[in-house]
């Protein structure tokens, strides 16, 4: 039985003092009120972790995530934050190729797959971004287009590596736009990327993998978006943000 999963991404915000009191809010509400089969992740700004890291170890369904970590192992690379700096901190998941991330800082497939390689061997769980542009959604050949990204950064790894990863489908039509994807679009593209998987690791894996929507997911929509049969769970942005409503989200399974 594959996990269903919330995490939230708090992106850029919140000052320290903030971080602390959401963090907080979030762990308390959740211990309260979210079912403890709910695994439920926060991925603050990465000056946070260290702090917040503390609180989320209270409760075994709750975990820590970074928005991004680097594709090198150690060494010149100012400004980045390697995985193995995560893992000694306790982190427990990485954000891998978010939009914004490809798009602002041009990540590519190729790296991506780097990351991906470098978060596993460091015991980490990524979450790994995929979705499609506007135009590309117009265009016809969105479908293909996410397979591809699974395809180019996941399909190196083994079975074995390829069972710890956490996919998120974010159509980025829908990020930060107040769109989301109808219930039907999001199911016609998990069901799709579910059946991709399965061309390469087999059924019983595909079925195994937590696929995430995300996108302008909100208290509101969540639960009718959690009920598809494809969609485990969400990566939250804006809502990620507000206590009450992330923990109202983390219930709407
Ligand atoms: C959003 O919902 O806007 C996101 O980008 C979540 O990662």
């Amino acid at each position: 039985m594959r996990k269903q999963i919330v995490a939230g991404n708090w992106k850029m915000n919140k000052t320290a003092e903030e971080a602390l009191i959401l963090a907080s809010e979030v762990v308390n509400m959740v211990k309260d009120e979210v079912n403890t089969d709910v695994q439920v992740i926060i991925a603050p700004p990465a000056i946070y972790l260290s702090t917040l890291q503390k609180y989320t170890e209270t409760a075994p369904n709750i975990g820590i995530a970074a928005q991004n970590c680097s594709n090198k192992a150690s060494g010149a690379y100012t400004g980045e934050i390697s995985a193995s700096m995560l893992k000694s901190i306790g982190v427990t998941h990485v954000i891998l190729g978010h939009s914004e991330r490809r798009e602002y800082f041009k990540e590519t497939n190729e790296q991506l797959a780097e990351k991906v390689n470098i978060v596993l061997e460091n015991g980490l769980t990524p979450i790994f971004c995929c979705g499609e542009t506007l135009e590309l959604r117009q265009g016809g050949d969105f479908l293909a287009f996410v397979a591809s990204q699974l395809t180019d950064s996941l399909f190196h790894l083994s079975p074995e590596d390829f069972a710890k990863v956490v996919i998120a489908y974010e159509p980025i039509w829908a990020i930060g736009t107040g769109l989301t994807a109808s219930s039907e679009q999001a199911q016609e593209m998990h069901a799709y990327l579910r059946g991709h998987l399965a061309t390469k690791y087999g059924q019983e894996a595909a079925d195994n993998t937590s696929i995430l929507y995300g996108g302008s997911c909100n208290e509101k929509n969540a639960q009718e978006l959690f009920a598809c049969a494809d969609v485990d769970g969400g990566l939250i942005g804006g809502a990620s943000l507000k206590s009450r409503e992330f923990t109202n989200i983390a219930k709407s399974f």
